[in-house]
């Protein structure tokens, strides 16, 4: 059996941490017969949580942009070498909150680093392993805006702190990446009630799960 990563993406408030759950118990309640891991970046290790307090906390001390960078970067490696590659070579499906193309878009589009420089980061970490499937939940930065100021608990994080230009530029960062890479990343519509998207999520999700099943069946027999 092989396993497969599946990663949700996003600008925040984009709603994708409630869809994973909502995937979660769904495949879990279905008997999809395998076996899941729900994690996410920063933060899906104990290292992990150190370093997305770092990175989210908002400090008078301004963290350098190449910083941010390479420790988002060390979170991943961290995060692939205790989460995510021993869950694959179970052949479990991983679920990531997060992954490389939030690297792309916040510190690349976002920030405005040099791709390379993002790229050469991101290569280190993860040793080119790539997500099997990206669900992006696509949403208008105002109404992403709005849902994180109407959460409760409210609060706003570092990278929320940068306000509204950015998020728009780490959207564009996610067209960008969707139009490069359409096979892997498929765009969901998240501007919709929450149940409207989960809808479209399962509609995306049943072929490909259906499709990963009957590849396995055909390697065993
Ligand atoms: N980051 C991360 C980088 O810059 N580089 C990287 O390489 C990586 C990995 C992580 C931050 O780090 C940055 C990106 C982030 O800024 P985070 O907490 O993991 O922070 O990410 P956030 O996007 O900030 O997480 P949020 O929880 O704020 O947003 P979500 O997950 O997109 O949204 P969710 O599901 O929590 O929903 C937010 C609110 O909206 C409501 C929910 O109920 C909730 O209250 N909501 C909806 N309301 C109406 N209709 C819908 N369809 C809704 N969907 C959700």
């Amino acid at each position: 059996m092989q396993g497969r990563l599946i990663t949700f993406e996003g600008i925040d408030g984009a709603g994708k941490t409630t869809q994973l759950q909502w995937v979660r118990s769904w495949l879990a309640d279905a008997g999809w017969a395998r076996s899941l891991v729900a994690t996410r970046e920063p933060g899906g290790t104990g290292i992990g949580r150190h370093l997305r307090s770092v990175l989210l906390q908002v400090n008078d001390e301004v963290l350098d942009d190449r910083a941010e960078l390479l420790l988002y970067a060390a979170d991943r490696a961290q995060h692939i070498a205790q989460v995510i590659e021993p869950a694959l070579a179970e052949g479990q499906w991983v679920l990531c909150d997060r992954f490389t193309d939030s690297t792309f878009a916040y510190q690349g589009l976002g920030r405005g680093l040099e791709m390379g420089l993002v790229e050469q980061s991101v290569r280190m970490a993860t040793q080119g392993l790539q997500p099997d499937l990206t669900l992006w939940f696509d949403v208008d930065p105002e109404m992403a805006a709005k849902r994180r100021q109407d959460r409760a608990g409210g609060g706003t994080d570092r990278l929320e702190a940068a306000g509204l230009a950015f998020q728009k530029r780490t959207r564009q960062g996610f067209q960008e990446l969707a139009t490069q890479f359409p096979g892997r990343i498929v765009q969901v519509d998240g501007n919709q009630e929450l149940e409207a998207v989960f809808v479209i999520v399962k509609e995306i999700l049943e072929p490909r799960l259906k499709q990963w099943l009957s590849e396995d069946l055909m390697e065993v027999s």
